[in-house]
């Protein structure tokens, strides 16, 4: 349904910080086509209630920490991510929410493609009928 995608993490002698490189059809999956990113929820939100039909994403939580809540129409899973250095790879036809959010959570997700509306699917029931076809 999903795979943890570890990143290498670069250390340069003189500094405490990290380096995170990530890279089209390299440690990334797929050609990035757009980079968006999401902070300032609330604890208790919940964000997401959608599949796409063709989109794939990697999902870092660059700062703090959330919970991703993945579903395949068959099972669910819940991913807790707070490491930069890992990235949450998901494919289409997967239902996500998201929430559980640390107040300094930022999480940057890489896309494979533009953003388009008409790839979204909102409704569950249509989304149980799509993962039954
Ligand atoms: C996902 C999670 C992690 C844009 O105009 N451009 C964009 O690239 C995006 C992603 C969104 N928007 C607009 C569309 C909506 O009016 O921003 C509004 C909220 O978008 P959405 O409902 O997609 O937001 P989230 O945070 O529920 O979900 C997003 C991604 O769509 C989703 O694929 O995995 O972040």
């Amino acid at each position: 349904m999903f795979d943890l995608l570890k990143f290498d993490v670069i250390k340069v002698n003189n500094y405490s910080g990290k380096l995170v490189a990530l890279e089209s059809c390299r440690n990334v999956p797929f050609d990035i086509k757009r980079v968006y990113y999401i902070w300032g929820n609330n604890l208790h939100d919940i964000r997401g209630h959608h599949a796409h039909k063709k989109l794939e994403q990697v999902l870092v939580c660059v700062s703090g920490a959330c919970d991703f809540i993945l579903d395949n129409g068959k099972e669910k899973a819940r991913v807790h991510l707070d490491n930069p250095a890992v990235g949450l790879y998901i494919k289409h036809n997967i239902w996500r929410e998201f929430t559980n959010f640390s107040h300094d959570c930022v999480v940057m997700v890489l896309a494979s493609e533009h953003y388009d509306e008409k790839d979204y699917i909102r409704d569950y029931n249509e989304f149980l009928k799509v993962c039954d076809q």
